[in-house]
């Protein structure tokens, strides 16, 4: 005889759980219950969040803008790309559009930044490498993050996002200067 799905089956057709099927039960829902409570706890008490500072802007005015900072802060060029030492706790203003990251960045280590990123054309990401950061590079809009970087040397700035036939070619460079030469580099000024 044929049952259809939409029949109820009839009595006590299924078997209760064993106690370690109820154990492994138990502790999957304690480990779901674990993780949906780290969504707000990280939101409030980690230490990876951005900084959330952002503002809408023309990706002219944001060119701009870039520009005024590299006359600002340009000490030199690095393989045709100005190179920007910008002063500690400055606004640092990067940009990218296809197929470039401009201007190139020296920061001290251990110091605070707050590092704007937006695009003049389309979608872009920001990856440095080998650190694990990653953000959204997004034209219209100016980015801000609160940084510290905390490593010394030469990082790659490399486009996460498909961007164009360009795209393997967008790479970018931040330095970052350690600790004991800026005292040598001050050493020097006042010398
Ligand atoms: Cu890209």
């Amino acid at each position: 005889m044929y049952r259809t799905a939409l029949e109820a089956p009839q009595g006590v057709w299924w078997k209760p759980a064993g106690p370690t099927e109820k154990i492994w039960v138990t502790i999957a829902f304690a480990w779901c219950m674990v993780l949906f409570a780290m969504m707000p706890i990280w939101h409030l008490r980690g230490a990876q969040n951005p900084s959330g500072i952002r503002h809408r802007v023309e990706p002219r005015a944001y060119s701009s803008r870039v520009y005024e900072f590299t006359q600002q802060y340009q000490v030199g060029t690095d393989n045709g790309v100005p190179l920007v030492e910008p002063p500690p706790g400055a606004h640092v203003y990067l940009q990218a559009s296809m197929w470039a990251w401009t201007p190139v960045l020296r920061l001290r280590e251990d110091t605070e930044y707050t590092l704007h990123l937006s695009s003049i054309d389309v979608n872009h990401g920001f990856s440095l490498f080998p650190l694990n950061v990653n953000f959204q590079v997004v034209p219209g809009y100016d980015y801000g993050l609160v940084v510290t970087p905390h490593s010394a040397g030469e990082f790659q700035i490399i486009c996460n996002e498909f961007c164009g036939v360009g795209h393997h070619l967008m790479v970018g460079k931040v330095i970052v200067v350690p600790k004991q030469d800026q005292l040598a580099a001050v050493g020097e000024e006042t010398r």
